[in-house]
């Protein structure tokens, strides 16, 4: 038994169907509150680069001394590698069963979890596709839950969202390949970038469209899925409150790395010989055979984490 502090959705056919035709579905309650305040406590020791199980996180660009209110994003990926508080929230079952049963999967496997903060002042984070990054998945399908640890406002820099977007048109793979090398060479042009909309501008006018802006305004604990393919990113944060969030980004189950794609920084999980992913990078949270990865619900209940079980 793991801690029990999202929320066991059933999704309506409503929202499904919302889903489907917008790409995002907001929700006010998906994990509890108080489950949100343990989480959030971990960002300040953690963006200072103390790591509980002594392994650091996938991506870990900058750190922070605790207590630093420097007016810059903070970003990392695969904090549940660093903290068996936060594994609570990315290896959970229930997050995996949200996703699969919104998006019509048979289970989700999490390709990569995320954490932000954004204090007051923090600027824009650029509008991106997460699907475009992750063309050495096939297939690249994916859908994310990000969660607001702090209530969240269109002043304070929540998440915003494209409506519909996912059904634009899209770029050639070129412009997504020079996206992300420039990703890969300067983080900071993506934290703070000059003109966090460009890219939405040109893909509308590509697509002939007129965006649509639908921003995350919710209680602590609530968030909202978006489709791979949806434009979203953040405004700057114009609050005098910090903007804490989590999300997981998932996958389909059976996806398998591209035969040739290259993963990018993904690429060092691959195994020799085989398209297969591994499930000690890549974990299936859930299925609806009630197939899990073996070994999720003991690392979360370890250390920090035996706090939270139930
Ligand atoms: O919380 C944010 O500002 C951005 C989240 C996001 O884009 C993501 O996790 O993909």
């Amino acid at each position: 038994m793991t801690f029990n502090g999202v929320l066991d959705i059933e999704w309506t056919d409503e929202q499904i169907r919302a889903y489907e035709e917008d790409g995002i579905l907001i929700v006010n309650k998906l994990i509890e509150p108080d489950f949100a305040d343990t989480l959030r406590e971990r960002y300040a020791p953690i963006f200072a680069g103390k790591f509980e199980t002594g392994t650091t996180p996938d991506h870990f660009p900058t750190k922070f001394a605790e207590g630093d209110d420097t007016p810059a994003t903070r970003w990392m990926a695969n904090p549940w590698r660093a903290d068996h508080t936060l594994a609570n929230f990315a290896l959970h079952a229930g997050i995996g069963k949200q996703v699969a049963t919104l998006s019509g999967w048979s289970g989700a496997r999490l390709l990569q979890n995320n954490i932000h903060w954004k204090p007051p002042g923090a600027p824009e984070l650029s509008m991106h596709q997460d699907s475009s990054y992750h063309q050495w998945c096939v297939p690249s399908d994916l859908c994310t839950c990000w969660v607001a640890l702090t209530d969240t406002t269109a002043d304070g820099g929540t998440l915003r969202f494209v409506r519909g977007s996912h059904k634009w048109p899209r770029l050639d793979m070129a412009e997504y390949r020079e996206r992300i090398d420039a990703l890969q060479q300067d983080f900071k042009r993506f934290l703070d970038p000059d003109d966090f909309d460009t890219f939405v501008t040109v893909s509308a006018e590509f697509a002939g469209e007129k965006p649509e802006i639908v921003e995350v305004e919710v209680p602590k604990g609530g968030g909202s899925f978006h489709h791979g393919w949806v434009w979203h990113g953040s405004d700057k944060n114009r609050s005098g409150r910090h903007r804490q969030s989590i999300s997981n980004h998932c996958i389909r189950p059976e996806t398998q790395f591209h035969p040739t794609e290259p993963a990018n920084a993904w690429g060092r999980y691959r195994r020799f010989g085989t398209t297969e992913m591994d499930e000690a990078h890549f974990p299936i949270l859930w299925r609806s055979d009630g197939y899990r990865t073996p070994g999720l619900d003991d690392y979360m209940r370890a250390g920090s984490g035996a706090a939270l079980a139930a």
